[in-house]
């Protein structure tokens, strides 16, 4: 089976190649513009925003050939904004016209919910389909977008899902399909709605089971904190409040790519790396993290972070290397969102000293190439105790643990360097400025609860969700499945990420998801 990938060069395109080859499919990239009009099968997983996707087809003379290939039916799949830039326009590029192969326009959520809507919702079939052949209608597909497209066909709509409002998450004409949701990070489901892609025409069914109305899972994320161990080999370590050291060892809690893989299976949402020494040696020179990704993406089919040493760096030799320069590697070895930790510090520390965004750090350039839901931001925080509200300038909780001298109030004060380094900065403002700034996703973890199986920290969750609408996984401190539950029964987080547990199989994903499923809580059925 041969397919063309129309790749113009802006991000990751890796997770669909290594889906579409894990399928048995032959990969070629569109090189020239009359690579196009020559596929047998065309796939266009867009990357980067409504605009600049449209500048890098113009530039590069794909819009005609593309046009032509629509207009003759040819099979086309276009994947999240490959599917947006069909339409005629979009409110993320104002003025920049679209495709236009089909009437209708591309809208921002504004349904009072986290935007970016990430995470893992259901896809309710709206007409028969041979993309539907094996597909139980339960399953859940992995979405990431702030933009949704308002077809004024109706009769184009394969599928709609709820988010706030019910919007078309994919639309069929004839040979055209283009989906919102990335069936390459959807796990087995997304494998074989690509599959069924791959095998085309067949017999249009329904699937057996339509839901009535589709819903975001929360989401399981197995965190693995990566570094070379003491013999230099790369392993998964764990800490106990950010210390990794056993008896002066680092402790080895296995390989990272054979971890990721197992926790695929096991049914885990995402998959976070975390190279914990980035701050120090320089994550390009020696790339072994890279390696990790480009081998764990070939065979895990959720989405990949990897955090740290996201900064812009000079080397010894005076080579320049920008922070988008680094994410940009990791994109192309097949993550799919970077995380950026003390970087951030430093940007907001920067923001609130000149009232201004300088428009150059980490998470502006990132997010403005790669997309808002590219970016994370990794906190570490650690409570500050107080005895009064006004000892402080920064935002203070009133505190149900009281502090080591029985002090009721507390604030959170952001590290960086692994926790080494306290910064006069505290978590809620990071994590307000960091979202102004283009974030997309915050991971919030805590050095009072990691590694300590005491439960999440659900006073500090609570107060940075309430200051952000993006996104927030709430991180540190799980310890048992009762955990899960009450960070999701809790606080609003849309994740909760834990690694010892999952690592010392205390307690495995699956017993996880049954347990809040139990609850009543939602979640990505493990197929
Ligand atoms: O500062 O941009 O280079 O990023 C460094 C990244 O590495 C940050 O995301 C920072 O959180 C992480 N990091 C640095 N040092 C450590 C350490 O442990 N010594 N790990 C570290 C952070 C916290 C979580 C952990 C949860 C859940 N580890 O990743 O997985 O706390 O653990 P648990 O479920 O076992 O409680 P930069």
């Amino acid at each position: 089976m041969k397919v063309t990938l129309l790749d113009y060069g802006a991000g990751n395109v890796r997770s669909v190649v290594n889906a579409l080859k894990a399928l048995g499919a032959e990969v070629r990239p569109v090189e020239r513009p009359e690579d196009i009009l020559s596929a047998e099968r065309l796939v266009f997983p867009g990357v980067g925003n409504f605009g600049s996707i449209m500048r890098a087809l113009h530039e590069r003379g794909f819009v005609e050939p593309l046009r032509e290939y629509l207009r003759q039916n040819r099979p086309f799949l276009g994947i999240c904004l490959g599917l947006q830039v069909l339409f005629e326009g979009s409110e993320e590029a104002p003025g920049v016209a679209g495709l236009g192969v089909f009437p209708g326009f591309v809208r921002r959520f504004r349904v009072g919910l986290s935007v970016p809507h990430i995470g893992w919702n259901g896809v309710k079939a709206r007409k028969p389909s041979p993309l539907f052949n094996g597909l139980s209608g339960e399953e859940k597909f992995y979405f990431v977008h702030s933009y949704y497209v308002e077809p004024a066909d109706t009769g184009l709509v394969l599928t709609t899902t709820d988010y706030g409002l019910e919007f078309a998450s994919a639309v069929q004409h004839g040979n055209i399909i283009a989906v919102q949701f990335h069936p390459e990070k959807s796990g087995k489901a997304g494998l074989r709605f690509l599959q069924n892609f791959l095998e085309g025409a067949g017999k249009a069914v329904l699937p057996p089971k339509i839901p009535e109305r589709t819903r975001l899972a929360r989401r399981i994320i197995a965190c693995l904190d990566v570094r070379s161990d003491d013999e230099g080999r790369l392993v998964v370590t764990k800490g106990l409040q950010y210390d990794v050291r056993e008896g002066g060892r680092v402790r080895d809690m296995g390989d990272p790519v054979e971890l990721a893989h197992r926790y695929y299976l096991e049914g885990a949402d995402e998959i976070t790396f975390l190279n914990i020494t980035g701050f120090r040696d320089f994550p390009l020179k020696d790339m072994p993290m890279l390696e990790v990704l480009r081998r764990t993406s070939e065979k895990v089919f959720v989405p990949l972070t990897i955090g740290g040493g996201i900064r812009d760096f000079t080397d010894r030799d005076g080579t320049h290397y920008s922070a988008l320069e680094v994410a940009g590697a990791y994109f192309r070895a097949g993550a799919d969102k970077v995380s950026i930790g003390s970087d951030a510090v430093y940007i907001v520390e920067e923001y609130l000293k000149t009232g201004k965004a300088s428009g150059k750090s980490s998470i502006e350039t990132i997010s403005r190439v790669y997309g808002r839901q590219a970016v994370v931001i990794s906190i570490d925080p650690k409570r500050c105790y107080v005895t009064s509200p006004s000892e402080t300038p920064h935002p203070v909780i009133e505190t149900e643990i009281p502090g080591p001298n029985g002090e009721r109030y507390c604030w959170f004060q952001c590290t960086v360097k692994g926790g080494r380094e306290v910064r006069d900065v505290d978590a809620v403002t990071l994590a307000k400025v960091c979202e102004e700034l283009g974030a997309g996703e915050i991971l919030l973890n805590s050095i009072d609860r990691d590694g300590t199986n005491q439960g999440y920290d659900l006073e500090l969750i609570r107060a940075v969700k309430e200051a952000v609408s993006i996104p927030v996984i709430a991180s540190s401190g799980a310890g048992r499945v009762e955990h899960f539950y009450q960070v999701f029964a809790k606080t609003e987080a849309e994740a909760a990420l834990a690694a010892g547990i999952f690592h010392r199989r205390e307690v495995e994903i699956p017993e996880v998801k049954k347990y809040l499923h139990e609850k009543g809580i939602e979640v990505r059925p493990i197929s």
